[in-house]
């Protein structure tokens, strides 16, 4: 082992106090040339940032070294997204060093909240799909599974919310800003990836076709590193690809003497990396996208191959030694790239190639919204990938003659087809994922089934045993232990610490969910967590709310299939309650909500501007702001995420039956003892069962249900009609009081609802308001929510991200752990 040759100096990297503090000031001095009393807070957040780099690396390179001797199979993971949230607390939970370096700094005369509080999270994702494949390498390096996962480094992430006089208002992420000490860049991994041109044809002496792809741009893709550490085990490399110029992209440019052009040149092909694509916009033809999904695909493809090239081996077995899991359809375009760079680069044959890349990808779905299923206008493909057009019409010729020999209807076989002709031509890119990998899996069990009867049916009948399910999980180390220290605390005085490593150890909590001082410990953990979210909501929005109030919570990207209006409609229900008679039983509740808008999702930005209007009037409005606030927290990121869970009292799970694919939101808030109100969609079916239907506040319609009322003719307006309260309510958002006078302000809400109402809030909103009585009912019983909360989090255990990557080892990537020497 490198660690052990003689004269190999490998520093000072040990995990003592006091080597990190003699680390932490060399780091200031050399790397940043400070002395502490120059220095500013990132300067010394800078330095801690790279002494722990140091240590995870060291993790990083020994697990290398096993890995190489013990030649094991690998995954590499591809996603467009990844959320990992701030880096530095986890890395110090992960090294177990929290509180020594607390202590090191602190001799310091630094405070180590404040220096977490300088990182800037990397922002590089939309919501749940990003944040999951980051919770998946925290257990992929947890677990010791060989892997790394390839992404982009987009220079600006997901938009910064701010929310003025209502409205949301977007502004640039620049997450880089400040220098990102937790990536090393590898400029000796680059990439040229090419687009445009055209294809020729020409068969040689042997008649044997050969095809070349002469493209008309060129542009280089550069690695960046990120290793992502494990709990008490080794780190993984993030590698993100980031987007430069080619030296000879200038070349006729600079012979003719015009320099400006080349540089504009130069501009534009480095914009492919420049912004993450908000989801939930019309992204169908958005050329920068396709490149951008072309231009990582095609980097990560190259660097596996080298890999395996690296280690003396052929391509022929690429899948023997490689599995590729697609992260969605995002990444889809590698099934067409594959088959180019075994075809055209590396000259095998095609009946071979198509059964390596057959065999070495896997892909998951992640929605069945028929509007967010990718499809790239055929145009548009032949304009920027020529040759994979090619490639994609004869993987389709051949499935199609395959498909012609079993049973399978003329209908049925243009509805498989890749290529979609009814309209404008498209391709189809969950076909062509599907088509070319060995095994689909959807991201709960309802989904799962969903994804087999309604979008991918035929092909789950020609195939039924590439179908599969793997249920979501959520890392309980960053979403429990990390982010709320003190319920941690209290459950491994309880049970001991094994939880950390098998979540399933949680259910030793219900045999002390009947003790009262165990009860009465427990509320104190949450009161103080709530306390700590009001002062972050006062800073945040000026709003004050009571920390004994219930917190009723509902945070993730809004979309009218999740249903925050339905929320909003049951508030003004309270409001108006209180308004006629101020003695109800309502109980004092905060209602908290947030998340981010698409800039081009007309409904949701409308929805945002409908919170904040009630929250105005609400907030402001003496007779009920003893009893009721509501809270728009601007700006929902992983960071704040980490704040919001332990706090909240009551997670709001209620989307229409059928749409959300499984959520991880649910997850984390019942994990920190919050209860769930939620519809049967998605993975709150698997939570309840696992808590216990006492221990879940159920309502709404099922997907079977949702299904037969659209069939028979769903009239929402009927029951508007036939509601008194509700019609009190929806009317409410047409009035002065809401709209200041302009009645056009909710009126795309109103009419929405009267006359389609898509997501079905008006049939569902009775059983809603009726169950939300249920949970008052229970709240007044302080000893039976705490009964509650604490069987929920006992039963978490199924919802650790541990599980769901034993799961994909062991049904789809046929992947062992490799077993870390200890030093
Ligand atoms: C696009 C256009 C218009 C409207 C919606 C979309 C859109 C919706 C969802 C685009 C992509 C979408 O899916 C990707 C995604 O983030 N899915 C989420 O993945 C999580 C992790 O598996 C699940 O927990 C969420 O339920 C699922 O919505």
């Amino acid at each position: 082992s490198y660690f052990t040759k003689p004269g190999v100096g490998i520093g000072n990297v040990g995990l003592s106090k006091e080597d990190i503090k003699t680390s932490f000031l060399e780091k200031l001095f050399y790397s940043l040339g400070r002395i502490p009393v120059v220095a500013t807070q990132n300067d010394f957040y800078i330095s801690l940032a790279l002494t722990i780099r140091d240590r995870v690396f060291r993790k990083y390179v020994k697990s290398l070294e096993q890995y190489a001797e013990e030649d094991a199979r690998g995954v590499a993971y591809l996603s467009a997204e990844y959320l990992p949230g701030p880096h530095l607390g986890n890395n110090l939970l992960n090294l177990e060093i929290m509180e020594e370096i607390r202590e090191a700094l602190a001799e310091l005369s630094l405070d180590l909240d404040e220096l977490l509080n300088e990182e800037v999270e990397p922002g590089l994702g939309n919501g749940g799909l990003g944040r999951l494949a980051s919770c998946y390498m925290d257990s992929l390096a947890t677990l010791g599974i060989p892997s790394i996962a390839y992404g982009i480094r987009y220079e600006f992430g997901i938009f910064k919310q701010e929310i003025q006089n209502g409205w949301q208002v977007e502004s640039t992420d620049k997450w880089l800003h400040n220098g990102n000490p937790w990536e090393v860049i590898r400029p000796e991994i680059s990439f040229i990836v090419n687009f445009g041109g055209h294809t020729k044809h020409r068969r040689d002496d042997d008649n044997k076709l050969h095809i070349e792809w002469f493209p008309d741009s060129e542009i280089k893709g550069i690695a960046y590193d990120t290793p992502i550490l494990g709990y008490q085990s080794t780190a993984i490399i993030l590698r993100l690809w980031k987007a430069e110029a080619t030296e000879s992209f200038d070349f006729a440019a600079y012979n003719l003497g015009d320099y400006y052009r080349a540089v504009e040149k130069k501009m534009r092909s480095e914009n492919i990396t420049k912004v993450l694509y908000p989801n939930d916009e019309n992204l169908s033809g958005k050329e920068l996208r396709l490149k951008q999904q072309y231009f990582f695909v095609c980097c990560s493809l190259q660097d596996i191959i080298r890999l395996q090239l690296l280690q003396g081996r052929k391509l022929e077995t690429l899948h023997e030694k490689f599995t590729i899991q697609l992260n969605d359809t995002h990444p889809s375009i590698a099934v067409a790239e594959l088959m180019r760079l075994l075809l055209d680069e590396h000259h095998l044959e095609w009946e071979e190639a198509w059964k390596v890349t057959k065999n070495t990808f896997a892909y998951t779905n992640h929605t069945l919204l028929p509007e967010a299923l990718e499809k790239w206008p055929v145009s548009l493909l032949r304009n920027l990938l020529p040759r994979h057009l090619e490639i994609i019409y004869e993987i389709n010729s051949r499935f199609i003659s395959e498909i012609r020999e079993h049973d399978f209807t003329g209908e049925q076989i243009s509805r498989m087809s890749l290529v979609d002709d009814r309209g404008e031509p498209t391709i189809r890119m969950a076909h062509l994922a599907t088509v070319g990998s060995y095994k689909v899996n959807g991201v709960s069990a309802l989904h799962s089934g969903l994804l087999q009867e309604q979008v991918l049916q035929d092909f789950a009948q020609l195939w039924p045993e590439k179908f599969t399910n793997v249920t979501n999980g959520v890392t309980h180390r960053r979403f429990l232990a990390l982010s709320n220290p003190r319920l941690a605390a209290l459950i491994s005085e309880k049970i001991g610490k094994d939880w950390l490593t098998h979540l399933d150890k949680l259910k030793g909590l219900e045999s002390f969910a009947d003790e009262e001082d165990f009860r009465r410990k427990w509320m104190e953990v949450k009161l103080h967590n709530k306390k700590n979210l009001a002062n972050h909501i006062k800073e945040l929005t000026g709003i004050t709310i009571n920390p004994e109030m219930l917190i009723d919570v509902q945070v993730k990207r809004i979309h009218e299939y999740k249903r925050q209006h339905l929320k909003v409609l049951h508030i003004l229900s309270l409001y108006l309650r209180i308004k006629k008679d101020k003695d109800t039983n309502i109980p004092p509740t905060a209602f908290v909500f947030g998340g981010k808008a698409a800039p081009g999702y007309f409904m949701a930005k409308r929805i945002i501007k409908l919170i904040t209007a009630v929250g105005d009037l609400i907030n402001n409005d003496p007779e009920v702001n003893e009893i009721l606030k509501v809270v728009f927290l601007p700006n929902f990121s992983v960071k704040l995420a980490q704040l919001v869970y332990p706090g909240a009292d009551l997670s709001e799970q209620i989307s229409m039956a059928g749409k959300e694919a499984s959520g991880t939101g649910n997850m984390k808030f019942a994990l920190n003892g919050a209860l769930t109100v939620g519809t049967l969609d998605g993975a709150n079916v698997e939570i309840r069962e696992e808590v216990g239907e006492e221990n879940f506040f159920l309502f709404g319609l099922t997907t079977k249900e949702v299904e037969n009322k659209k069939a028979e003719g769903y009239h929402p307006y009927k029951i508007y009609s036939e509601n008194e309260k509700l019609k009190r309510v929806l009317d409410f958002l047409m009035s002065d009081e809401l709209t200041n006078g302009d009645p056009e302000l909710f009126r795309p809400v109103y009419d929405n609802l009267l006359n389609q109402d898509p997501y079905l809030l008006l049939e569902d909103y009775q059983s809603y308001v009726d169950q939300m009585e249920n949970v008052y009912k229970v709240w007044q019983d302080p000893g039976k929510w705490a009964r509650m909360s604490i069987l929920n989090v006992a039963n978490m255990g199924r919802f650790s991200s541990d599980r769901s990557i034993r799961d994909y080892c062991e049904k789809i990537w046929k992947v062992e752990a490799v077993k870390m020497q200890s030093e």
